[in-house]
């Protein structure tokens, strides 16, 4: 549903109710209802091509998902529930005196669609305030973990473990209709993708959240505002903190030459700088325009992108959200790097449970593609051919 209709929806529930699942209810009916009749008028209608390349090529540009909540644009970036990051930051309500939006409020519209009112908002946040405890088994399960262990599988397990409490997996136990599989909730890429596809087999909430912390953790994903942090440090250390723009292009050839990523850069869709990482430097040129790692970082945005096009192998060559983020944290006083990723779970929880509640109330089933062998695939394309 595009952010018109589902503004349009809502608002009879919006106008008298600050309570989410009172909004839901209204909400779900109807998406379920124009679903269907788009369905029976176009089920049949060829949406795109799959070719060989994009079965070796991670399926990238293949077509074969429906997500509610955001879309991501090449040249854009991302749009959630068709409104680009400026309008959520001008939009979305505000803590009382802070500048950027509230997390509450952009939940909110990921899952109905509108922009929330303060209100709204700060029922939400009573809400998760309520839900904020951690059960102790939880906490003796944490304290007993090597402190050598990532943050990031620290969260995985803790989440995994937290399934004692799911509320859909009693109610699943117990019976409960498939209409209501929405309600019970605790909530492309990636991480994404991945709670999606576990959440399609009806694992709970929890399971399906930290499989996708699993992959948020890997360093081609979430794991790159860490990597971003380390490699910045290294070069600090290896060239001096004042460095001239020479010897910095001499230090990224040496890093790709060495066969390693530039961390930060590139990306799987995007084609253009990420907005995210324009929001982020706006924030840092108002902020901390003086801090000297973002001055680095700020220099390296003048180089890199050259760099990697010289080179001629990256499809983007400029960067993504994570060039950006660890710089914010460190200045802030966020030095531990290895938690960066956890905080980037933490706010990825937001879009990837919006949808779980969607992917729910729309009956979506089991996901499984068909896969073929390359003996397979090559007797298809011969008998094409012949
Ligand atoms: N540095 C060096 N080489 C890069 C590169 C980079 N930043 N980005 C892409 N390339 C290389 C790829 O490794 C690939 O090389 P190969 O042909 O030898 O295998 C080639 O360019 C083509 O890759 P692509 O089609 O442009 O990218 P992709 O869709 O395969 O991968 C991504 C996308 C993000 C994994 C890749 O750009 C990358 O490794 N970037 C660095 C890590 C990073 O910043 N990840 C975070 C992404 C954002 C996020 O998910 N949080």
């Amino acid at each position: 549903m595009n952010a018109s209709c589902l503004v349009l929806a809502a608002r009879h529930a919006s106008a008298s109710s600050t309570n989410l699942k009172d909004i839901l209810a209204d909400l779900i009916p109807k998406e379920q209802a124009r679903i269907k009749t788009f369905r029976q008028q176009h089920g049949k209608t060829v949406v795109g091509q799959i070719t060989v390349d994009m079965m070796y090529g991670g399926m990238r540009g293949m077509k074969g998902l429906v997500y509610e909540t955001s879309v991501l644009d090449p040249d854009e970036g991302i749009r959630f529930r068709g409104y680009s990051i400026p309008e959520c930051q001008k939009l979305l309500p505000k803590a009382k005196g802070g500048e950027e939006p509230l997390p509450e409020g952009l939940f909110w519209l990921l899952v109905t669609g509108q922009i929330p009112t303060e209100e709204q908002v700060s029922w939400l946040s009573k809400e998760w305030a309520k839900r904020a405890a951690l059960p102790s088994h939880v906490v003796t399960m944490l304290d007993n973990f090597p402190t050598n262990l990532h943050p990031m599988s620290q969260l995985s397990a803790a989440v995994t473990a937290l399934n004692s409490e799911s509320n859909f997996a009693r109610a699943y136990s117990e019976g409960i209709s498939r209409t209501k599989y929405w309600e019970d909730h605790e909530g492309g890429n990636v991480s994404a993708h991945t709670s999606h596809l576990v959440g399609s087999a009806l694992s709970d909430p929890y399971l399906s959240f930290a499989a996708a912390m699993n992959g948020l953790a890997g360093p081609l994903h979430g794991l790159a505002n860490q990597e971003v942090l380390v490699w910045l440090t290294q070069l600090q250390k290896e060239v001096g903190k004042d460095v001239s723009d020479e010897k910095l292009r001499d230090y990224i050839w040496n890093t790709l030459n060495s066969g390693r990523v530039v961390p930060g850069y590139g990306h799987a869709v995007l084609r253009k700088t990420d907005p995210r990482y324009t929001c982020q430097r706006e924030f840092a040129l108002k902020h901390l325009p003086n801090d000297p790692m973002f001055k680095l970082v700020a220099q390296l945005y003048k180089i890199v992108p050259n760099v990697l096009l010289e080179q001629g192998k990256a499809k983007n060559p400029w960067p993504n959200v994570d060039a950006h983020s660890g710089v914010l944290l460190q200045y802030y006083g966020m030095t531990e790097m290895n938690y960066y990723t956890v905080l980037f779970g933490v706010s990825r929880a937001l879009g990837v449970l919006a949808q779980l509640i969607w992917s729910r109330a729309l009956g979506f089933p089991l996901e499984r593609p068909k896969s073929m062998s390359t003996e397979g695939l090559m007797k298809f394309v011969d008998s094409k051919s012949g």
